[in-house]
């Protein structure tokens, strides 16, 4: 029933805006965070009721609940079963026009048939909801999660019922300056349930993650481990890679853990070859079965070198923006059309900026050999002396790598995305670079800083310390597109690094809107493009560290800072591609670029 108590409400609201990020010590990694993707599902997806709350009334209104009056007489001011509906997945400001701009909070609601069955544990799995979540089972609070990239599950054996279930999810994407990311991005703020919601039935002991992977700098040597969940110490798992003849049985330890160590010898995961192995993993009634690359990755002075030899990144970065329909992509049609256009522009590379993008999409460039750098959403400034920012960021970096740890694809962990120096942001990503390396010893880690400034009128430095931590440096810079300097002038210009590690141009490009032809003068005309990339591909050839680049960006996408009337339209135009997928000029001229290193790299060989 819907309450009238004003100090309640006033309590609701401080909790929405000040929702605490819950300890890092005390959150358990969600336990399906690792497996979900190779296990069979009951999906919740399709058509859910809504209801937009801008005054957050649900909360104090009992929204969770989704009660009905018992008597004529009785008063409720909601009702889920003639309200609204939404998708799910998908964003709420692409599904209906009234919430284009929509930041707050939203209740979503929908029933579900079960049964029940003994020995069987449940697991309700979000991909993601953007930002805030909190989470509700037949009117119970299974708990909240903050992050709105990352995947969270919640074990709801007890609260499940046989029957008709109701579940309502409150999600809340207000922009915070104590979130990660805070106030301020160059994209838009999509809300919602945005990835897939899914019911997981385990049994009472169960495999709760697992890590399959060649050690660090060893192509002969599997090295991981298996954690279960609910099993006495001695339990046997059984490990297998029936294809190149593996069948292990190792036993966990009193805290579920058991170490892996495999001798073997397997064809190495390349993008020319992207050999995945069936992997099975099995204890007690959990079966599970991945698909998994074996490579390695590793640094050598300047170079980066995968699978011992020197590659050449030619990436392009992305956002997580639907083809052709706009909004947050999130099916495998997304997935699939943004890697083929990735791959027909010649990548080996992506960068998914500049968030963990959706499982599949990980997935699919592990068998379509992508190379990916995954970040986690550390972008311009937050609030650095904050602990719980730093709470925050952990958490999102720490689910990220659990989520996709066993993905051949990734070799990148980018922690960070033009932050601005200070002594507080070096502090914040010294203790960040430290606790990836906690978490994945066999990746490299990059981020990406814009802190560049002219040494004289032909030479420009990369003056961040933030080099130090990292194995690969990650510049963006914007030369002929933002400040004084033209493209031709870099032409001219020369860079210098301070450390001696190799360089990867994170971001470079410019604004054109497809179809608009000018001379090479007029900005945001395809032809000012065009002769952009052609000036930074001459200058990026002279930098003697420069390991790869994968410039701003595949695909138009949606931005509210974008506001040039016929021209953005509140879109940032520096896709390669429209977001009607038209090719622009600078397409083909990155193309070719890249067609000649691909030819170059195989005549190496
Ligand atoms: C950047 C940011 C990216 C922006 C881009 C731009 O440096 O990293 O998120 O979208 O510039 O277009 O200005």
């Amino acid at each position: 029933m819907a309450s009238r108590d004003h100090r309640g409400r006033l309590a609701c609201l401080a909790f929405l805006f000040l929702l605490p990020v819950p300890d890092l010590a005390q959150t358990e990694l969600t336990a399906l965070i690792a497996s979900a993707g190779s296990r069979a599902a009951i999906s919740l997806d399709g058509v859910w009721s809504v209801i937009v709350d801008p005054y957050e009334s649900g909360l104090a209104g009992r929204y969770f609940e989704n009660a009905k009056p018992k008597t004529r007489s009785e008063l409720f001011e909601y009702d889920f079963d003639h309200s609204a509906k939404l998708r799910v997945p998908g964003d709420w400001n692409t599904q209906r026009e009234s919430l284009l701009f929509y930041e707050g909070p939203l209740w979503y609601q929908r029933y579900f048939p079960y049964h029940k069955r003994p020995g069987v544990r449940t697991f309700l799995y979000f991909g993601a909801a953007n930002y805030a979540a909190r989470v509700w089972l037949n009117g119970a609070k299974l708990g909240e999660h903050v992050g709105g990239f990352t995947a969270f599950n919640f074990e709801v054996s007890e609260q499940i019922v046989e029957g008709e279930n109701s579940l309502v999810v409150e999600v809340d994407n207000t922009r915070r300056g104590d979130a990660v990311p805070a106030g301020h991005t160059d994209w838009w703020n999509y809300g919602g349930l945005t990835r897939p919601v899914r019911l997981l039935e385990v049994p009472e002991m169960f495999v709760k993650t697992y890590v399959v992977q060649l050690a660090r700098g060893r192509s002969d040597l599997i090295e991981g481990f298996v954690e279960l969940a609910g099993a006495k110490a001695g339990t046997a798992v059984r490990v297998a890679i029936p294809e190149i003849g593996v069948h292990q049985t190792v036993v966990v330890d009193g805290s579920g853990r058991a170490a892996l160590r495999v001798p073997a010898r397997v064809e190495l995961w390349s993008p020319e070859k992207p050999r995945l192995y069936r992997v099975l993993i099995a204890a007690g009634e959990d079966n599970i079965a991945d698909e998994i690359g074996f490579r390695t990755i590793e640094t050598r002075g300047t170079a980066i070198l995968l699978n011992g030899h020197q590659v050449f990144l030619r990436g392009i970065s992305l956002h997580e923006e639907a083809p052709f329909r706009s909004g947050r992509a999130f099916s495998p049609e997304d997935d699939g059309t943004l890697l083929t256009w990735a791959r027909e522009l010649g990548c080996n590379f992506v960068r998914l900026a500049h968030y963990p993008h959706n499982e599949d999409m990980v997935r699919l460039a592990d068998r379509l050999g992508l190379l990916v750098w995954e970040e986690v959403p550390v972008y311009w400034d937050l609030d650095w002396q904050n602990p719980s920012v730093l709470q925050e960021a952990k958490l999102e970096l720490r689910d990220m790598v659990a989520r996709d740890q066993n993905r051949a694809a990734i070799v990148f962990w980018s922690l960070s995305n033009e932050t601005p120096v200070s002594a507080a942001r070096n502090d914040f990503l010294r203790t960040l670079a430290a606790y990836a390396r906690t978490l994945d010893g066999t990746r490299l880690i990059t981020s990406a800083s814009d802190k560049s400034e002219a040494v004289d009128s032909q030479t420009m430095a990369l003056n961040d310390p933030l080099g130090e931590l990292l194995d690969v440096i990650g510049l963006n810079e914007y030369i002929g597109w933002y400040g004084k300097r033209r493209p031709e002038d870099a032409t001219e210009l020369r860079w210098r690094f301070a450390y001696s590690k190799p360089v990867i141009i994170s971001e470079f490009g410019g604004d054109a809107l497809y179809g608009m032809h000018a001379d090479q003068e007029t900005r945001f005309s395809e032809e000012y493009q065009a002769n952009l990339y052609r000036r930074q591909l001459e200058m990026l050839s002279r930098i003697p560290q420069l390991a790869g680049m994968s410039p701003w960006l595949l695909m138009d996408f949606r931005s509210p800072r974008r506001n040039l009337p016929g021209i953005q339209d509140s879109y940032n135009r520096k896709g390669l591609i429209s977001d009607r997928g038209q090719r622009k000029q600078a397409f083909y001229i990155l193309q070719d670029f890249y067609r000649t290193k691909a030819g170059e790299a195989a005549g190496a060989h």
